[in-house]
């Protein structure tokens, strides 16, 4: 999964594009490069960044979607938490909703569940302002299953079977250098809950604290926390850096295959 961000920051340093067809060039090209599912988002979930209108939402991610989708064959993921978005990206051609809030926030459940589209549900202690002021847990492991076996089952009380999920322990969202590592270590706990695995390590600020390195300059330590969670058992990897990504996990692939 390639990262696109039709968002105004430069915190990642690349993949961060005001600019809708800069944003579809970059989505093509990731696609190019091997990308299965293009990731869309239009509000930064970075501490302290503006919050972000429903109609300049709108107005950034759709015509990235309607560019991409008239270019090349791709499933378009939409991140988002607003209902009003959910519900206009899949109107334009999206496949998914990548919702950091689970579709907890007001309305987003029932727009969710008005589509067929698959949800990625993804684990975050507190918010995205507060959630790094020193993230504490009794259970890591725990929590963070007993927060997804909640998540699933509203999803298939509000209609929205199984099948169409996706879970996601939430690297660094609310979450230490510690618990993000012991997290990568043990990412197989997951697996027993059913839906396939989707992580986010990219690019992301633990992988800076091992290697001292700026976020556009972390893409061997991303394309090494990448094979490790395959290997763990993750399904979907979201990247800033698809080629290299690719690649790696091609290797990781083939050498599965050998020894079956
Ligand atoms: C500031 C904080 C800027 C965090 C950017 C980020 C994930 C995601 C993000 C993830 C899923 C980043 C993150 N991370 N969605 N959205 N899983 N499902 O580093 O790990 O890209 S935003």
């Amino acid at each position: 999964m390639g990262v696109i961000n039709v968002t105004p920051d430069s915190f990642s340093d690349g993949g961060s594009f005001l600019n809708p067809q800069a944003a579809i060039d970059m989505a093509v090209r990731m696609v190019d490069e091997g990308a299965a599912i293009i990731d869309i988002g239009g509000e930064s979930t970075r501490p302290g960044a503006d919050t972000v209108p429903v109609q300049e939402e709108l107005d950034r991610v759709l015509p990235v979607i309607e560019g991409i989708l008239s270019r090349c064959e791709t499933v378009i993921s939409i991140d988002t938490s607003k209902p009003e978005v959910i519900t206009a990206a899949i109107g334009a051609g999206a496949h998914m909703i990548n919702d950091i809030f689970a579709l907890q926030q007001d309305g987003a459940m029932a727009a969710a569940a008005g589509s067929s589209a698959a949800v990625c549900l993804m684990h975050m202690q507190g918010t995205p302002a507060t959630m790094q002021d020193n993230p504490r847990y009794d259970g890591l492991f725990g929590e963070i299953t007993g927060f997804l076996l909640e998540r699933i089952a509203a999803c298939d009380a509000a209609g929205i079977s199984a099948d169409r999920l996706l879970i996601d322990p939430g690297f660094g969202f609310g979450k230490n250098d510690h618990h993000n590592l012991e997290l990568l270590a043990g990412l197989d706990q997951f697996t027993v809950l059913g839906p396939p695995m989707l992580v986010g390590l990219s690019r992301k600020r633990t992988l800076g604290n091992l290697t001292k390195r700026s976020p556009g300059n972390r893409v061997a330590a991303g394309v090494a926390a990448a094979v490790l969670a395959v290997v763990k058992g993750a399904s979907i990897v979201r990247t800033h850096d698809v080629a290299a990504t690719v690649d790696a996990l091609k290797v990781v692939q083939a050498v599965r295959q050998a020894g079956i």
